[in-house]
């Protein structure tokens, strides 16, 4: 694809995300749409949210657990990039409007200390973080119905749109690397219990998650900078919300943050 089509292909997804209006998914009528070209989409949507004044503060994997992939009906892990605008305060109120069909889901996310690049072992990955922590995050695609093809997803940033960091972040080494891998996962929304899991379902340990967001950026000769905040990926299936509830995700020792919506 040559730069103005990957340019048009950016911008509609843009104005979509802009006025909240869900699209058709661009594989209708791309189907030979490659992962390659949708990563290129990606990046020019985020020029285009960097002219207007946005920040790259970190980096999210998607469909990193079995869970996710079966919900979404996509078979690989993806990453796709975070904005200072999409970042609440704990116990924050998100606005309703200016989303298409918004989903919460309990993350396990990183505080990057030093640079992470190439290929790294998850605990060499690990040991370059200062923090863990756990996090809602609220995806919303812009696509009709929430459905979508791999490189659709990729093109609208894997459906990146608001997340929650608790308040206290563990160092790794005071967590340990067996406690990381196995912290049960509880999401609630106004107070009942929808989505049960264990960070042992994010490729078999969140940091896993970590080091691979590193090979896939090196693909694309880029690096996980010092002071870049990971989410690592859902361990449960993603939840519909709706207006006027609350959402809170826990982690064990990670303790808890919360959302209204
Ligand atoms: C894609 C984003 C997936 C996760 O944690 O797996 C994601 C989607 O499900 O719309 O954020
Ligand atoms: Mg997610």
């Amino acid at each position: 694809m040559n730069a103005n089509e990957i340019h048009t292909l950016a911008t509609e997804l843009d104005q979509a995300t802009q006025e909240a209006r869900e699209i058709d998914r661009l594989t209708l009528r791309l189907p030979e749409l490659t992962v390659d070209d949708a990563y290129r989409v990606q990046e020019e949507g985020l020029r285009l949210r960097l002219a207007r004044g946005e920040k790259i503060i970190g980096y999210k994997m998607g469909l990193t657990s079995r869970a996710k992939m079966k919900q979404m009906n996509v078979e690989a892990p993806i990453y796709g990039v975070l904005t200072q605008s999409m970042r609440l305060e704990n116990g924050a109120q998100l606005s309703f409007k200016g989303r298409i069909h918004p989903k919460g889901e309990p993350e396990i996310g990183f505080i990057v200390a030093r640079e992470i690049a190439g290929a790294m072992s998850a605990r060499e990955a690990l040991d370059h973080c200062s923090g863990v922590f756990v996090g809602i995050e609220v995806i919303d695609s812009r696509y009709r119905n929430f459905q979508f093809q791999l490189p659709d997803v990729i093109a609208d940033n894997c459906s990146a749109s608001a997340f929650v960091m608790s308040e206290k972040n563990v160092p790794p080494a005071e967590l340990g690397w067996e406690s990381l891998g196995n912290l049960g996962m509880l999401l609630e929304i106004d107070g009942v219990g929808v989505g049960f899991g264990s960070s042992s379902a994010i490729l078999g340990h969140p940091a896993e998650s970590l080091a691979m967001l590193s090979r896939m950026l090196h693909e694309r000769s880029q690096k996980i900078p010092a002071g870049s905040i990971v989410l690592a990926g859902s361990s449960t299936e993603a939840i519909l919300l709706s207006q006027g509830t609350r959402i809170q995700a826990s982690a064990q020792a990670l303790g808890s943050c919360r959302i209204k919506l």
